[in-house]
Protein backbone atom coordinates (compact mmCIF):
# COMPACT_ATOMS: atom_id res chain seq x y z
CA UNK A 1 0.00 0.00 0.00
CA UNK A 2 1.61 3.35 -0.75
CA UNK A 3 0.98 6.16 1.24
CA UNK A 4 1.50 9.92 1.06
CA UNK A 5 1.40 12.31 3.87
CA UNK A 6 -1.48 14.32 4.37
CA UNK A 7 -1.24 18.00 2.12
CA UNK A 8 -3.63 20.30 3.38
CA UNK A 9 -4.82 21.18 -0.01
CA UNK A 10 -5.59 17.74 -0.36
CA UNK A 11 -7.41 17.39 2.92
CA UNK A 12 -9.84 20.05 2.03
CA UNK A 13 -9.99 19.41 -1.29
CA UNK A 14 -11.06 15.94 0.04
CA UNK A 15 -14.04 17.90 2.67
CA UNK A 16 -15.28 20.03 0.23
CA UNK A 17 -15.90 17.71 -2.32
CA UNK A 18 -17.48 15.10 0.30
CA UNK A 19 -21.27 14.32 -0.11
CA UNK A 20 -23.30 13.57 2.54
CA UNK A 21 -27.55 12.29 1.96
CA UNK A 22 -29.90 13.51 3.55
CA UNK A 23 -33.51 11.21 4.70
CA UNK A 24 -36.75 13.16 3.83
CA UNK A 25 -38.06 11.46 7.33
CA UNK A 26 -35.66 13.22 9.47
CA UNK A 27 -37.78 16.46 8.94
CA UNK A 28 -41.33 14.79 9.72
CA UNK A 29 -42.59 14.07 13.47
CA UNK A 30 -41.10 10.92 14.68
CA UNK A 31 -41.05 9.56 18.70
CA UNK A 32 -41.01 6.42 20.14
CA UNK A 33 -44.06 3.67 20.56
CA UNK A 34 -44.82 5.85 23.91
CA UNK A 35 -45.65 9.43 22.32
CA UNK A 36 -44.46 11.58 19.24
CA UNK A 37 -44.17 14.94 20.34
CA UNK A 38 -45.22 17.06 17.34
CA UNK A 39 -43.25 19.75 15.97
CA UNK A 40 -43.72 23.63 14.74
CA UNK A 41 -43.60 24.37 11.23
CA UNK A 42 -43.01 20.13 10.54
CA UNK A 43 -43.77 19.58 6.55
CA UNK A 44 -47.11 18.37 5.66
CA UNK A 45 -45.44 16.59 2.24
CA UNK A 46 -42.50 15.75 0.31
CA UNK A 47 -42.34 19.34 -0.87
CA UNK A 48 -41.46 20.74 2.03
CA UNK A 49 -39.25 17.61 3.35
CA UNK A 50 -37.17 18.50 0.76
CA UNK A 51 -37.53 22.13 1.05
CA UNK A 52 -36.29 22.13 4.58
CA UNK A 53 -33.16 19.63 3.11
CA UNK A 54 -32.56 22.43 1.04
CA UNK A 55 -32.01 24.39 4.06
CA UNK A 56 -28.82 22.00 5.68
CA UNK A 57 -27.48 22.27 2.39
CA UNK A 58 -27.84 25.89 2.04
CA UNK A 59 -25.92 26.09 5.19
CA UNK A 60 -23.54 23.66 5.12
CA UNK A 61 -22.95 23.02 0.70
CA UNK A 62 -22.02 19.43 1.40
CA UNK A 63 -25.88 17.43 1.48
CA UNK A 64 -26.85 17.99 -1.93
CA UNK A 65 -29.11 15.18 -2.27
CA UNK A 66 -32.31 14.10 -0.31
CA UNK A 67 -33.07 10.48 0.06
CA UNK A 68 -36.82 9.17 -0.14
CA UNK A 69 -38.88 6.56 1.72
CA UNK A 70 -41.75 5.10 -0.32
CA UNK A 71 -45.01 5.24 0.38
CA UNK A 72 -44.35 7.81 2.86
CA UNK A 73 -42.89 10.22 0.02
CA UNK A 74 -45.19 8.85 -2.56
CA UNK A 75 -46.44 11.65 -4.99
CA UNK A 76 -48.29 11.80 -8.19
CA UNK A 77 -45.47 12.55 -10.47
CA UNK A 78 -41.38 12.11 -9.54
CA UNK A 79 -40.44 14.08 -12.66
CA UNK A 80 -42.29 16.80 -10.44
CA UNK A 81 -40.95 16.61 -7.62
CA UNK A 82 -37.22 16.65 -8.91
CA UNK A 83 -37.86 19.87 -10.64
CA UNK A 84 -39.04 20.64 -7.43
CA UNK A 85 -35.75 19.97 -5.80
CA UNK A 86 -33.55 21.09 -8.39
CA UNK A 87 -35.05 24.50 -8.13
CA UNK A 88 -33.86 24.20 -4.59
CA UNK A 89 -30.27 23.68 -5.45
CA UNK A 90 -30.68 20.12 -4.55
CA UNK A 91 -31.56 16.56 -6.17
CA UNK A 92 -33.39 13.54 -5.28
CA UNK A 93 -31.01 10.30 -4.03
CA UNK A 94 -31.80 7.08 -2.68
CA UNK A 95 -35.22 5.14 -2.55
CA UNK A 96 -35.94 3.18 0.36
CA UNK A 97 -38.44 1.01 0.11
CA UNK A 98 -40.70 -0.02 2.94
CA UNK A 99 -42.15 -3.18 3.61
CA UNK A 100 -43.02 -3.35 6.89
CA UNK A 101 -46.03 -1.10 7.60
CA UNK A 102 -48.69 -3.37 5.77
CA UNK A 103 -51.40 -5.84 7.59
CA UNK A 104 -50.17 -8.17 5.37
CA UNK A 105 -46.51 -8.24 6.61
CA UNK A 106 -46.92 -9.65 9.87
CA UNK A 107 -44.89 -12.47 9.31
CA UNK A 108 -42.40 -10.71 7.06
CA UNK A 109 -42.80 -9.45 3.54
CA UNK A 110 -39.82 -10.74 0.94
CA UNK A 111 -39.46 -14.23 3.66
CA UNK A 112 -43.03 -14.75 4.15
CA UNK A 113 -44.13 -18.14 3.74
CA UNK A 114 -47.42 -17.14 1.68
CA UNK A 115 -46.06 -16.43 -2.16
CA UNK A 116 -48.60 -14.34 -2.44
CA UNK A 117 -47.32 -11.68 0.30
CA UNK A 118 -43.73 -12.20 -1.34
CA UNK A 119 -45.36 -11.50 -4.54
CA UNK A 120 -46.87 -8.54 -3.07
CA UNK A 121 -43.20 -7.14 -1.68
CA UNK A 122 -41.42 -7.61 -4.49
CA UNK A 123 -44.11 -5.68 -6.27
CA UNK A 124 -43.30 -2.65 -4.03
CA UNK A 125 -39.43 -2.97 -4.49
CA UNK A 126 -39.95 -3.30 -8.68
CA UNK A 127 -42.36 0.09 -8.12
CA UNK A 128 -39.47 1.28 -6.65
CA UNK A 129 -37.28 1.10 -9.52
CA UNK A 130 -39.60 2.40 -11.39
CA UNK A 131 -39.49 5.52 -9.19
CA UNK A 132 -35.84 5.55 -9.53
CA UNK A 133 -35.99 5.40 -13.29
CA UNK A 134 -38.52 8.70 -12.92
CA UNK A 135 -36.32 10.55 -9.89
CA UNK A 136 -32.78 9.35 -11.75
CA UNK A 137 -31.97 7.90 -8.36
CA UNK A 138 -29.07 5.27 -8.42
CA UNK A 139 -29.93 3.30 -5.40
CA UNK A 140 -33.03 1.56 -3.92
CA UNK A 141 -32.16 0.79 0.17
CA UNK A 142 -33.58 -2.13 1.25
CA UNK A 143 -34.27 -2.78 4.59
CA UNK A 144 -36.76 -5.60 5.90
CA UNK A 145 -38.07 -6.40 8.93
CA UNK A 146 -38.31 -9.81 8.38
CA UNK A 147 -38.00 -12.01 11.39
CA UNK A 148 -39.52 -14.31 14.10
CA UNK A 149 -40.48 -14.34 17.23
CA UNK A 150 -40.37 -17.69 18.64
CA UNK A 151 -38.40 -20.56 18.31
CA UNK A 152 -40.28 -23.07 15.91
CA UNK A 153 -42.27 -19.84 14.33
CA UNK A 154 -40.86 -20.90 10.61
CA UNK A 155 -38.09 -22.21 8.87
CA UNK A 156 -34.79 -20.32 9.60
CA UNK A 157 -33.36 -21.41 6.22
CA UNK A 158 -36.51 -21.48 4.21
CA UNK A 159 -36.43 -18.01 5.17
CA UNK A 160 -33.21 -16.91 3.31
CA UNK A 161 -33.84 -19.08 0.06
CA UNK A 162 -37.12 -17.11 -0.32
CA UNK A 163 -35.35 -14.02 0.40
CA UNK A 164 -32.50 -15.09 -1.87
CA UNK A 165 -35.67 -15.80 -4.63
CA UNK A 166 -37.12 -12.37 -3.85
CA UNK A 167 -34.46 -10.45 -4.22
CA UNK A 168 -33.32 -11.97 -7.60
CA UNK A 169 -36.27 -10.55 -9.41
CA UNK A 170 -35.68 -7.63 -7.82
CA UNK A 171 -31.81 -7.45 -9.05
CA UNK A 172 -32.82 -8.45 -11.88
CA UNK A 173 -34.69 -5.23 -13.39
CA UNK A 174 -31.90 -3.17 -12.07
CA UNK A 175 -30.78 -0.64 -14.75
CA UNK A 176 -27.25 -1.02 -15.70
CA UNK A 177 -26.02 2.53 -13.28
CA UNK A 178 -28.51 1.17 -10.69
CA UNK A 179 -27.49 -0.80 -7.50
CA UNK A 180 -29.31 -2.49 -4.46
CA UNK A 181 -27.68 -1.83 -1.46
CA UNK A 182 -29.24 -4.34 1.49
CA UNK A 183 -28.83 -3.32 5.20
CA UNK A 184 -28.90 -5.38 8.17
CA UNK A 185 -30.38 -5.19 11.78
CA UNK A 186 -29.64 -7.58 14.70
CA UNK A 187 -33.16 -7.28 15.71
CA UNK A 188 -36.15 -5.36 16.22
CA UNK A 189 -39.22 -5.40 15.51
CA UNK A 190 -38.41 -9.06 15.64
CA UNK A 191 -37.24 -10.24 18.75
CA UNK A 192 -36.01 -14.09 18.29
CA UNK A 193 -34.69 -14.18 14.58
CA UNK A 194 -34.34 -11.54 11.70
CA UNK A 195 -33.77 -12.53 8.41
CA UNK A 196 -30.80 -9.99 7.38
CA UNK A 197 -29.22 -9.83 11.21
CA UNK A 198 -25.67 -9.31 10.06
CA UNK A 199 -23.37 -8.38 7.67
CA UNK A 200 -22.19 -11.56 6.74
CA UNK A 201 -25.68 -12.18 6.17
CA UNK A 202 -26.10 -9.13 3.95
CA UNK A 203 -22.78 -10.33 1.87
CA UNK A 204 -23.27 -13.49 1.44
CA UNK A 205 -27.05 -12.57 -0.24
CA UNK A 206 -25.34 -9.02 -2.23
CA UNK A 207 -22.76 -12.18 -3.32
CA UNK A 208 -25.39 -14.57 -4.85
CA UNK A 209 -27.07 -11.61 -6.89
CA UNK A 210 -23.60 -9.97 -8.54
CA UNK A 211 -21.84 -6.90 -8.68
CA UNK A 212 -24.51 -4.36 -8.24
CA UNK A 213 -25.95 -5.59 -4.60
CA UNK A 214 -23.91 -4.28 -2.02
CA UNK A 215 -24.42 -4.03 1.84
CA UNK A 216 -25.32 -0.84 3.95
CA UNK A 217 -23.90 -0.51 7.58
CA UNK A 218 -26.38 1.38 9.26
CA UNK A 219 -24.18 2.12 12.43
CA UNK A 220 -27.14 1.95 14.98
CA UNK A 221 -28.13 -1.33 13.67
CA UNK A 222 -25.38 -3.53 16.10
CA UNK A 223 -24.99 -5.02 18.93
CA UNK A 224 -22.98 -2.98 21.90
CA UNK A 225 -19.33 -3.07 21.71
CA UNK A 226 -19.58 -4.49 17.93
CA UNK A 227 -16.34 -3.58 16.06
CA UNK A 228 -18.16 -1.42 12.99
CA UNK A 229 -14.86 -0.36 11.63
CA UNK A 230 -13.67 -4.30 11.24
CA UNK A 231 -17.00 -4.54 8.85
CA UNK A 232 -15.61 -1.44 7.16
CA UNK A 233 -12.41 -2.49 6.72
CA UNK A 234 -13.77 -5.77 5.39
CA UNK A 235 -16.51 -4.99 3.04
CA UNK A 236 -13.94 -2.20 1.29
CA UNK A 237 -11.77 -4.90 1.03
CA UNK A 238 -14.31 -6.90 -1.06
CA UNK A 239 -15.84 -4.01 -2.99
CA UNK A 240 -19.29 -4.80 -0.95
CA UNK A 241 -19.38 -1.77 0.82
CA UNK A 242 -22.47 0.41 -0.47
CA UNK A 243 -22.90 3.17 2.18
CA UNK A 244 -23.69 4.16 5.10
CA UNK A 245 -26.67 4.68 7.00
CA UNK A 246 -25.18 7.12 10.01
CA UNK A 247 -27.06 7.61 13.24
CA UNK A 248 -25.91 6.59 16.89
CA UNK A 249 -27.05 4.59 19.70
CA UNK A 250 -26.62 4.19 23.18
CA UNK A 251 -28.49 1.12 23.63
CA UNK A 252 -30.94 0.13 20.81
CA UNK A 253 -32.06 1.92 17.80
CA UNK A 254 -32.83 5.24 18.97
CA UNK A 255 -31.29 7.30 15.66
CA UNK A 256 -29.92 9.78 17.93
CA UNK A 257 -27.49 12.18 15.52
CA UNK A 258 -24.39 10.51 14.18
CA UNK A 259 -21.60 11.03 16.21
CA UNK A 260 -23.44 11.93 19.22
CA UNK A 261 -23.12 8.95 21.50
CA UNK A 262 -19.37 7.98 20.75
CA UNK A 263 -17.46 10.71 18.30
CA UNK A 264 -14.56 8.33 18.72
CA UNK A 265 -16.23 5.24 16.90
CA UNK A 266 -17.05 7.48 13.91
CA UNK A 267 -13.43 8.83 14.18
CA UNK A 268 -12.45 5.04 13.88
CA UNK A 269 -15.24 4.58 11.12
CA UNK A 270 -14.13 7.15 8.65
CA UNK A 271 -10.27 6.07 8.98
CA UNK A 272 -10.89 2.95 7.18
CA UNK A 273 -12.86 4.98 4.96
CA UNK A 274 -9.78 7.25 4.07
CA UNK A 275 -7.51 4.26 4.31
CA UNK A 276 -9.70 2.36 2.13
CA UNK A 277 -10.68 4.81 -0.50
CA UNK A 278 -14.40 5.42 0.36
CA UNK A 279 -13.65 8.97 0.02
CA UNK A 280 -12.81 8.87 -3.47
CA UNK A 281 -15.70 10.43 -5.94
CA UNK A 282 -15.86 6.88 -7.83
CA UNK A 283 -15.99 4.89 -4.63
CA UNK A 284 -19.67 3.98 -4.76
CA UNK A 285 -19.80 4.38 -0.81
CA UNK A 286 -23.01 6.52 -0.22
CA UNK A 287 -23.17 8.40 3.22
CA UNK A 288 -25.94 9.32 4.41
CA UNK A 289 -28.18 10.07 7.34
CA UNK A 290 -31.07 7.58 8.50
CA UNK A 291 -32.09 9.50 12.13
CA UNK A 292 -34.73 10.97 13.68
CA UNK A 293 -35.08 13.64 16.02
CA UNK A 294 -37.72 13.15 18.60
CA UNK A 295 -37.44 16.12 20.97
CA UNK A 296 -34.94 18.54 19.04
CA UNK A 297 -35.23 20.74 16.31
CA UNK A 298 -34.94 18.56 13.18
CA UNK A 299 -32.93 21.17 10.72
CA UNK A 300 -30.31 22.65 12.59
CA UNK A 301 -29.86 18.70 14.36
CA UNK A 302 -29.44 17.69 10.57
CA UNK A 303 -27.23 20.48 10.29
CA UNK A 304 -25.26 19.39 13.63
CA UNK A 305 -25.30 15.83 12.30
CA UNK A 306 -23.71 16.95 8.92
CA UNK A 307 -21.13 18.93 10.93
CA UNK A 308 -20.44 15.95 12.97
CA UNK A 309 -19.80 13.67 10.18
CA UNK A 310 -17.41 16.58 8.75
CA UNK A 311 -15.22 16.93 11.47
CA UNK A 312 -14.54 13.11 11.98
CA UNK A 313 -13.90 13.01 8.47
CA UNK A 314 -11.33 15.87 9.02
CA UNK A 315 -10.05 14.21 11.89
CA UNK A 316 -9.53 10.95 9.76
CA UNK A 317 -7.41 12.91 7.22
CA UNK A 318 -5.26 14.35 9.67
CA UNK A 319 -4.12 11.11 10.17
CA UNK A 320 0.08 10.72 9.38
CA UNK A 321 -0.26 7.42 7.80
CA UNK A 322 3.33 7.14 6.05
CA UNK A 323 3.79 7.53 10.04
CA UNK A 324 1.41 5.47 11.09
CA UNK A 325 2.02 2.75 8.44
CA UNK A 326 5.94 2.71 9.91
CA UNK A 327 4.87 2.21 13.34
CA UNK A 328 3.14 -0.51 12.57
CA UNK A 329 5.50 -2.67 10.51
CA UNK A 330 7.94 -1.98 13.52
CA UNK A 331 5.74 -3.26 15.89
CA UNK A 332 5.81 -0.15 17.68
CA UNK A 333 2.17 -0.88 19.43
CA UNK A 334 2.54 2.65 21.39
CA UNK A 335 3.58 4.82 18.76
CA UNK A 336 1.29 3.77 15.80
CA UNK A 337 -1.53 3.87 18.86
CA UNK A 338 -0.72 8.08 18.97
CA UNK A 339 -0.49 9.02 15.55
CA UNK A 340 -4.14 7.80 15.58
CA UNK A 341 -4.86 9.92 18.72
CA UNK A 342 -2.94 12.63 17.90
CA UNK A 343 -5.23 13.33 15.46
CA UNK A 344 -8.38 12.31 16.65
CA UNK A 345 -7.58 14.90 19.37
CA UNK A 346 -6.81 17.45 17.21
CA UNK A 347 -9.61 20.40 16.88
CA UNK A 348 -10.57 20.82 13.22
CA UNK A 349 -13.41 23.00 13.50
CA UNK A 350 -11.44 25.91 12.42
CA UNK A 351 -10.19 24.45 9.65
CA UNK A 352 -13.66 23.16 8.74
CA UNK A 353 -14.90 26.82 9.37
CA UNK A 354 -11.88 28.45 7.47
CA UNK A 355 -13.13 26.07 3.87
CA UNK A 356 -16.52 27.39 4.74
CA UNK A 357 -15.70 30.44 4.32
CA UNK A 358 -13.81 29.53 1.27
CA UNK A 359 -16.88 28.11 -0.73
CA UNK A 360 -18.64 31.31 0.58
CA UNK A 361 -20.70 29.70 3.71
CA UNK A 362 -21.06 31.00 6.82
CA UNK A 363 -18.31 29.67 9.32
CA UNK A 364 -20.89 28.33 11.92
CA UNK A 365 -23.53 26.68 10.27
CA UNK A 366 -26.43 26.06 12.93
CA UNK A 367 -25.91 29.91 14.13
CA UNK A 368 -26.47 30.94 10.33
CA UNK A 369 -29.94 28.85 10.25
CA UNK A 370 -30.74 30.46 13.60
CA UNK A 371 -30.55 34.17 12.27
CA UNK A 372 -32.22 33.05 8.74
CA UNK A 373 -35.37 33.04 10.38
CA UNK A 374 -36.49 29.75 8.24
CA UNK A 375 -38.03 27.86 11.72
CA UNK A 376 -40.36 31.07 12.71
CA UNK A 377 -41.56 31.16 8.96
CA UNK A 378 -42.16 27.94 8.52
CA UNK A 379 -43.92 28.01 12.17
CA UNK A 380 -45.98 30.81 10.88
CA UNK A 381 -46.87 29.50 7.14
CA UNK A 382 -47.36 25.59 7.94
CA UNK A 383 -51.02 26.02 9.33
CA UNK A 384 -53.72 23.04 8.56
CA UNK A 385 -53.19 20.04 6.86
CA UNK A 386 -51.32 16.78 8.55
CA UNK A 387 -47.93 16.74 9.42
CA UNK A 388 -45.44 14.12 8.26
CA UNK A 389 -44.70 12.09 10.48
CA UNK A 390 -43.87 7.77 10.04
CA UNK A 391 -47.23 6.72 9.58
CA UNK A 392 -46.12 3.91 12.18
C1 LIG B 1 -35.08 1.12 9.65
C2 LIG B 1 -33.86 1.19 8.75
C3 LIG B 1 -34.11 1.88 7.47
C4 LIG B 1 -34.94 3.11 7.64
C5 LIG B 1 -36.14 2.87 8.52
C6 LIG B 1 -36.90 4.15 8.77
O1 LIG B 1 -34.73 0.76 10.94
O2 LIG B 1 -32.82 1.82 9.44
O3 LIG B 1 -32.91 2.24 6.85
O4 LIG B 1 -35.39 3.47 6.37
O5 LIG B 1 -35.75 2.34 9.73
MN1 LIG C 1 -31.16 2.59 8.23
Amino acid sequence: MTVTAPERSTIEATLRTQRIELPSWAFGNSGTRFKVFAQAGVPRDPYEKIADAAEVHRYTGVAPTVALHIPWDKVDDYKQLADHARSLGVALGTINSNTFQDNDYMFGSVCHPDARVRRKAVDHLLECIDIMDATGSQDLKLWFADGTNYPGQDDIRGRQDRLAESLRIVYDRLGPSQRMVLEYKLFEPSFYTTDVPDWGTSLVQCMALGPKAKVVIDTGHHAPGTNIEFIVASLLRLDRLGGFDFNSRFYADDDLMVGAADPFQLFRIMHECVKGGALDADSGVAFMLDQCHNIEPKIPAQIRSVMNVQEATAKALQVDLPALVAAQASGDVLGANAILMDAYDSDVRPLLAGIRERMGLDPDPVAAYGRSGYAERIARERVGGAQAGWGA
